[in-house]
Parts: structure tokens; C-alpha cells; sequence
């Protein structure tokens, strides 16, 4: 049994729908549900706002398993890959944050799949949402995710994550 955070985007399409339609996909898993998030896209700034969220979930899965559900949920929401654009728009977009089996944070360093993700300590849609539904997270390496939310670079973001509609 393992426990997971994995982080939900979309900017294409029907946002919320995509969304509600990756939710139904995990409904087995699902332990938490944060609220649903505006966000301006990170990276690759000629692109629609994001609609993010983030969600809790337990299961008998690897690490490996959750990003293969990750992968399948995508493909499932209509997502077209653009090897141009690593981080352009996209119908649906799920990554796997953080995996803890029992009371053990993975870490791993792997081509396929690194824990923590390595940018999740920096981006505030994802540390916004994790904040609301597991204030008590901490990223391995990196801190509890209350003290990431106070370092210059999030901070400077937090006011731009804006409430979106409820997912549930
Ligand atoms: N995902 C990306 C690129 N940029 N920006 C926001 N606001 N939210 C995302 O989920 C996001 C992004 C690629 O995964
Ligand atoms: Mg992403
Ligand atoms: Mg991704």
C-alpha cells in the first residue's frame, strides 16, 4: 500500500471537465480532493491560464504504478504531446509529486520518474493545493511544504493562484 500526491493541470478544452474526467479515473484511489486553481502557465508564458489541482491518493501501487495511471489518465483525456514544447498547452496533465510507502518517503533519482518531482518545491499550483488537503506534506530534500510556501520565489507567485470551481 502506498500513498501518493499527484498534481492535475489543463489549459485546453474543457478545463473542468478534464479534470472531473481524471477524478473519475482515480476514484478508486482517491484519498483527498483539493479545490480547483486559475494559475498562469509557468514556463511557457504564450498559453492559456491553467485550471491545477492536486490530489491524495492510497492504493496497491508502485511508484512506477502511479505514473503509468498518470500516463493513462492523460492519454485518455485527449493529450497530444509536442517533443517542441516541454511545457506547452495541454488537455490534461498529471504528474506524479510524491510517493511515501508507509511512513517512507521514496526517493529516486530515475530517468523515467524522479521523487520528489524536481520542480514541484517551486511552482505555487502545486504547493497551494497540497497546503489545503495536507498542510503536513513535506518533499523530501526539500522541506515541509508550509516553509516552501514562504520562499521568495512561491511567495512571489501565491497571489496569482486564484479559487477556481469545486471539483466535488
Ligand atoms: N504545467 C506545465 C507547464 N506550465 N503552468 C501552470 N500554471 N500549471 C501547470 O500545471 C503547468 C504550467 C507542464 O507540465
Ligand atoms: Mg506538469
Ligand atoms: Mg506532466
Amino acid at each position: 500500500m502506498t500513498r501518493a500526491v499527484l498534481a492535475l493541470g489543463s489549459n485546453l478544452g474543457d478545463q473542468e471537465a478534464n479534470l472531473r474526467k481524471a477524478l473519475d479515473g482515480l476514484d478508486e484511489y482517491l484519498v483527498e480532493v483539493s479545490g480547483s486553481y486559475w494559475t498562469p502557465p509557468w514556463g511557457d508564458p504564450d498559453q492559456p491560464e491553467y485550471l491545477n489541482a492536486v490530489v491524495l491518493v492510497e492504493g496497491d501501487v508502485t511508484a512506477g504504478g502511479w505514473l503509468e495511471l498518470a500516463h493513462g489518465l492523460e492519454q485518455a483525456g485527449g493529450r497530444v504531446r509536442d517533443p517542441e514544447r516541454r511545457f506547452g498547452p495541454r488537455t490534461l496533465d498529471v504528474d506524479v509529486i510524491a510517493v511515501w510507502d508507509g511512513d517512507e518517503q521514496v526517493v529516486q533519482d530515475d530517468p523515467v520518474l524522479t521523487l520528489p518531482h524536481p520542480r514541484a518545491h517551486l511552482r505555487a499550483f502545486v504547493l497551494v493545493p497540497l497546503a489545503e488537503i495536507a498542510p503536513e506534506v513535506e518533499l523530501a530534500g526539500h522541506g515541509a511544504i508550509t516553509d516552501l510556501l514562504k520562499t521568495d520565489e512561491v511567495a512571489a507567485d501565491v497571489p496569482t493562484v486564484r479559487p477556481g470551481p469545486p471539483l466535488r
